[in-house]
């Protein structure tokens, strides 16, 4: 399998509709964990930690280096939809949100995304 590195140096922005919009538009199968107006919480495909989905935009933003000044309340939501995500995951001992920007921050996927993840202890600092 490519790993997550290799994917994220041959990610092409342009690439549209993402993997994504494919899940949210219900044309490829996902496991939602949480659907509103602006977001979904996906489980993660290919899991790092016991609890691991991601929090995704509806609207396609390639990453958070694309955010606008006029996206705050969006993100403000995708931050407790998180949280609210997360608690109803049990994750009450703790856990950690994650946005991998760009080709040195290991963005794969070109569509912002939240990663939550828990149910483990994690280490610091990330690889
Ligand atoms: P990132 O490296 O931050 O771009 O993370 C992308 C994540 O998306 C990665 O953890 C794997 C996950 N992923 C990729 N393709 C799919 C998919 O088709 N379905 C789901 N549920 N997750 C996916």
């Amino acid at each position: 399998a490519t790993s997550e590195v290799t994917k994220a140096q041959q990610m092409k922005v342009t690439e549209s509709p993402s993997i994504f919009t494919k899940i949210i538009n219900k044309e490829i199968p996902g496991k939602f964990l949480h659907e509103d107006d602006l977001c979904v919480a996906l489980v993660d495909v290919n899991p790092q930690a016991p609890v691991h989905f991601l929090v995704v935009p509806r609207q396609q933003i390639p990453g958070i280096s694309y955010a606008k000044d006029s996206d705050q309340a969006l993100l403000g939501h995708l931050l407790l939809v998180a949280r609210k995500v997360a608690e109803q995951q049990h994750l009450q001992d703790g856990y950690r949100i994650v946005i991998n920007e760009g080709k040195n921050g290991c963005q794969s996927v070109p569509h912002l995304h939240i990663h939550v993840l828990g149910k483990r202890q994690l280490n610091w600092p990330p690889g």
